[in-house]
C-alpha cells in the first residue's frame, strides 16, 4: 500500500504518541506495512514542491552564493549557503568498528504456537501477533565503503519491536565465535583490520597480522573452518542461517527457566557462491549482497526464515563435552534438535539508507520479559560493548530516532543530552517522588516486567579460563569431518590462499603445525601441497603440540567421531527462486522463443536477463527488435547464476572473445547452463564438455536449465584447489 503523503511542513509528532494506538496484530505478512510502519510514517518525509531552509523560510536561489557584484568575493552574510554547507560538513556519523557495512530490511516474525510453557516473552506466546523487525546484515572487517563479498562473517542482526518492548538479537552467520572471552575482542578485530601501518589489506584477512593471532588462539580452530568455508561467500543473504552464537535463556511465567540457543533457518536453503566468483564480484559487482536483497523485496520475493530454538534443561547443562558457556562450541543438532517455532519474513526496503540502515543501533542487552543472558563471558562483555559503541556512534538519544524506538512508550526520568526530541513537561524528573504522583513508577510484580533470573552465582575473585573451555579442537574437526569431498576442497584451498598471502615464515608454520595438525591431518596435508608449508616432523621444535583429549560426557560421544549432516552445505536447496539467469541474444534470434522461454523462468520465480552486443535492442527473426536488458561488456557472468544459449546465435558467439569468457567463466564457477544444439561447436573451441549441469541441445532449454538450477550449483565440476 502506498504511503499516506506527509505534509513536508508538518512538524513530526513526539515519539511519545507515535504509533502508540497502532494495534500490533492483523497485520498481513505479504503486505508492507506494520505497526512499526505506522509509528515512522510520520517521521517520513517525502519532497515538498517548494525548497526551504531548515527553519521552514523559502529560498528563492539555491545554486548561487550571495557576492559583492557577480564576479564579487562571497559574503559571510550567506546564511542560506553557510546552513547548506555546514550540513553536509556534518552529513556523517562514525562508521561501526566492526559490522560497518550492511545492507537491513523491514518485516515481520511470527511465533506458530503457544510458547508458554518455555517463555513469557510475549511475541513468542501469542501466534496471532506478527512483530514488526528490521533485519541487518553485514561483512564485519571492511569499512562502510567496502564491498559485500570478501571472505568474512556476515552479522544477522534483528531487531523485534515488540508489544514489551524492544528485543535485539544480534547474531552471525555462523554460529561459533573466534574467542571466548570478549576481552580478547579489541586483539582479534586490530589484527583481522587492515594493518595499522599502511591501512592494507581492506576487508581481507589473507594477511599475516590475522593469521598471526589465530595462530596463538587456538579457541580460534573451530571458527577458522567455518570462515574458510563457502558460509563465509554466501550468495544470498536469504540464503543464509543465522545463530544467536551464545547460550541465551528463556524465563517462564513462573521464573523457570531452560537454556536455549537460537537459530534463523533460511526456507531457500544455505546457498553460496564459490571463491573466484566472489573475488571477481568484488570488482565488477561490490553490492552484490545488498542489490540481491533490494532487488527480490521490490519484486516481493520475500526472504523468510525459520526461527529455531536448541533448549537445554539446566540439569543437563554439564552433560555435554564441551561447556554451554563456550561460544566457540555448537550443540551439534543430532544432540539437541531444533524445534522451529515461527517465521520471520523481509517485506520492505528502507526509505532511507542513512536514517534507518545506519542510524539502526543494536544492542545485545535489548531483551523483553522471558529472555535472559548466561554467564559466556564473551557475552558479559557484549552487553557492555554495544550500549557503549551506541552511544559513541549514534549519542545518548539514540532510542528516540525513529527506526530504534519502542514501539511501547518510553517513560522514565532520563533526561536531555544531543539532540533529545523528546519534551518531557513538569518539574519532577526523579524518583521516587510525590510531587508527580509517584509517576512513573516501576511495578516489580507486573507480568510484563523484567526481571533477571534468579540464579545463584558464588566464586572468587579470579582472571581465570575454566577447564572445561579447554577443547579448541573436537568441533573443528567435527566439522570437518562432516563436510563433503568439494567442501573440503574449498576448505583447503581457502586456507592455502591465505596462507600464501602471509609473508612471515614463523606464522606460517604455527598455523600449520599448532593449528592445522590439530584439527585434521588429511587438511593438513591438503594445505601443505598447496603453500610448501612443511609439517614439521615430531621431536622438531615446530612438531605439532597434541591437543588436549577430549573427555566424553553420557549426551556426547567423542566429538572428533562424530558427523554433522546439518554442518554441510551438500545438499539441493528446499527453494530455488530469484535466480539471474543470463540469456545470450544476438541478431536473427526468434523472439518469440525467447519470450516463451523468459515466460518460463519468470513463472517459475527466476529473473531471465537478456543479453545484447549493445544496450537497446537486436533484430529479431523478423526484423523486429527485441529489447535487451544489458550489453555484453556490462554484463559480467558472476552476476549470474545460470546461463541459456538460444538457437541462432553461435555464430556471432563465436566472434566474440568476451561471450567465450563468459560461458567459460560460468562453467567453471559451476552454473547451470543450457544451450541449443548448434552451439556444441563453440563449446568445443572453449573446451566445454557435456557434463553435470550443461545441456546441449533438446527443445526445452528453459525446463532443462530449472532442472539443475534446483541443485543451485555444480561444484564438483571444477576443483577450486586449481588457480583460476
Ligand atoms: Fe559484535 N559488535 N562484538 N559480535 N556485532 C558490534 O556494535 C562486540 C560478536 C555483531 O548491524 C559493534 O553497533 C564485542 C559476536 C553484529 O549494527 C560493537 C564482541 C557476534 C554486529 C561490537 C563481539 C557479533 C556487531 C560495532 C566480543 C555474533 C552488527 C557496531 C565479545 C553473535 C550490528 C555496533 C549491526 C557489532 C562488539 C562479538 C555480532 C563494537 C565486544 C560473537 C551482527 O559493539
Amino acid at each position: 500500500m502506498a504511503k499516506k503523503p506527509v505534509s513536508p511542513t508538518m512538524a513530526p509528532p513526539s515519539p511519545r504518541t507515535a504509533g502508540q494506538d497502532t494495534p500490533l496484530d492483523n497485520v498481513d505478512a505479504g503486505r508492507q506495512e506494520t505497526a512499526k510502519t505506522s509509528s515512522i510514517q510520520p517521521d517520513t518525509m517525502p519532497p515538498g514542491s517548494v525548497l526551504t531552509t531548515n527553519q521552514g523560510v523559502a529560498v528563492s536561489d539555491d545554486q548561487n552564493s550571495l557576492k559583492a557584484g557577480v564576479r564579487g568575493p562571497t559574503l559571510l552574510e550567506d546564511i542560506l549557503m553557510r546552513e547548506k554547507i555546514t550540513h553536509f560538513d556534518h552529513e556523517r556519523i562514525p562508521e561501526r568498528v566492526v559490522h560497518a557495512r550492511g545492507a537491513a530490511a523491514h518485516g515481520v516474525f511470527q511465533v506458530y504456537e503457544d510458547l508458554s510453557e518455555i517463555t513469557c516473552a510475549q511475541l513468542l506466546r501469542d501466534p496471532k501477533v506478527q512483530t514488526p523487525v528490521f533485519v541487518r546484515f553485514s561483512t564485519v572487517a571492511g569499512s562502510r565503503g567496502s564491498a559485500d563479498t570478501p571472505r568474512d562473517v556476515r552479522g544477522f542482526a534483528v531487531k523485534f519491536y515488540t508489544q514489551e518492548g524492544v528485543w535485539d538479537l544480534v547474531g552471525n552467520n555462523m554460529p561459533v565465535f573466534f574467542i571466548q572471552d570478549a576481552n580478547k575482542f579489541p586483539d582479534l578485530i586490530h589484527a583481522v583490520k587492515p594493518e595499522p601501518n599502511n591501512e592494507i589489506p581492506q576487508a581481507q584477512s589473507a594477511h599475516d597480522t590475522f593469521w598471526d593471532f589465530v595462530s596463538l588462539t587456538p579457541e580460534s580452530a573451530h571458527m577458522l573452518m567455518w570462515v574458510m568455508s563457502d558460509r563465509a561467500l554466501p550468495r544470498s543473504y536469504a540464503t543464509m542461517e543465522g545463530f544467536g552464537v551464545h547460550t541465551f535463556r528463556l524465563v517462564d511465567a513462573a521464573g523457570g527457566w531452560r537454556f536455549v540457543k537460537f537459530h534463523w533457518k533460511p526456507l531457500k536453503g544455505v546457498c553460496s557462491l564459490v571463491w573466484d566468483e566472489a573475488n571477481l564480484l568484488g570488482g565488477r559487482d561490490p553490492d552484490f549482497n545488498r542489490r540481491d536483497l533490494w532487488e527480490a523485496i521490490e519484486r516481493g520475493d520475500f526472504p523468510e526464515w525459520e526461527l529455531g530454538l536448541q533448549i537445554v534443561e539446566p540439569a543437563d547443562e554439564h552433560k555435554f563435552d564441551f561447556d554451554l558457556l563456550d561460544a566457540t562450541k555448537i550443540i551439534p543438532e543430532e544432540l539437541v534438535p531444533i524445534r522451529k517455532v515461527g517465521k520471520m519474513t523481509l517485506n520492505r526496503n528502507p526509505d532511507n539508507f542513512f536514517a534507518e540502515t545506519e542510524q539502526v543501533a543494536f544492542h545485545t542487552g535489548h531483551v523483553v520479559p522471558g529472555v535472559d543472558f548466561t554467564n559466556d563471558p564473551l557475552l558479559q562483555g557484549r552487553l557492555f560493548s554495544y550500549i557503549d559503541t551506541q552511544l559513541r556512534r549514534v549519542g545518548p538519544n539514540f532510542h528516540e530516532l525513529p527506526i530504534n524506538r519502542s514501539l511501547r512508550p518510553v517513560d522514565n526520568n532520563q533526561r536531555d543530552g544531543f539532540g533529545r526530541m523528546t519534551i518531557n513537561p513538569g518539574k519532577v524528573a526523579y524518583f521516587p517522588n510525590s510531587l508527580g504522583g509517584g509517576c512513573p513508577m516501576h511495578s516489580p510484580t507486573a507480568a510484563a516486567a523484567f526481571h533477571s533470573v534468579t540464579v545463584q552465582e558464588a566464586g572468587a575473585k579470579l582472571r581465570q579460563r575454566s577447564e572445561s573451555f579447554s577443547d579448541h579442537f573436537s568441533q573443528a574437526t567435527l566439522f570437518w569431518n562432516s563436510m563433503s569431498d568439494w567442501e573440503k576442497d574449498h576448505i583447503a584451498a581457502a586456507f592455502s590462499f591465505e596462507l600464501n598471502m602471509v609473508v612471515d615464515q614463523g606464522v606460517r608454520n604455527r598455523v600449520m603445525n599448532e593449528l592445522l595438525c590439530n584439527i585434521a591431518p588429511q587438511l593438513a596435508d591438503m594445505v601443505s601441497g598447496a603453500t610448501g608449508i612443511e609439517v614439521a616432523p615430531a621431536g622438531t621444535p615446530d612438531a605439532p603440540t597434541p591437543s588436549a583429549p577430549t573427555p566424553s560426557g553420557p549426551l556426547n560421544p567423542k566429538a572428533a567421531e562424530l558427523h554433522s549432516p546439518a554442518l554441510s552445505m551438500d545438499k539441493a536447496p528446499p527453494m530455488v527462486r530469484g535466480r539471474k539467469i543470463a540469456i545470450l541474444v544476438g541478431d536473427g534470434v526468434d523472439s518469440a522463443l525467447i519470450k516463451t522461454m523468459v515466460a518460463e523462468l519468470t513463472k517459475a520465480g527466476q529473473v531471465p536477463e537478456l543479453i545484447g552486443p549493445t544496450a537497446g535492442a537486436v533484430i529479431d527473426s523478423t526484423a523486429k527488435p527485441l529489447p535487451v536488458n544489458r550489453a555484453a561488456p556490462n554484463a559480467p557472468s558472476v552476476i549470474y547464476d545460470a546461463v541459456l544459449i538460444p538457437p541462432g546465435v553461435a555464430e556471432g558467439l563465436m566472434a566474440m572473445p568476451m561471450a567465450q569468457r563468459f560461458i567459460d567463466e560460468a562453467f567453471r564457477h559451476g552454473k547451470p547452463i543450457a544451450a541449443a544444439e548448434d552451439v556444441r561447436a563453440l563449446f568445443k573451441v572453449i573446451g566445454i564438455p557435456e557434463t553435470d549441469g550443461v545441456v546441449i541441445g533438446g527443445t526445452k532449454l528453459s525446463t532443462s536449465l530449472l532442472d539443475n538450477l534446483a541443485q543451485h550449483r555444480f561444484p564438483r565440476r571444477v576443483s577450486n584447489l586449481a588457480p583460476n
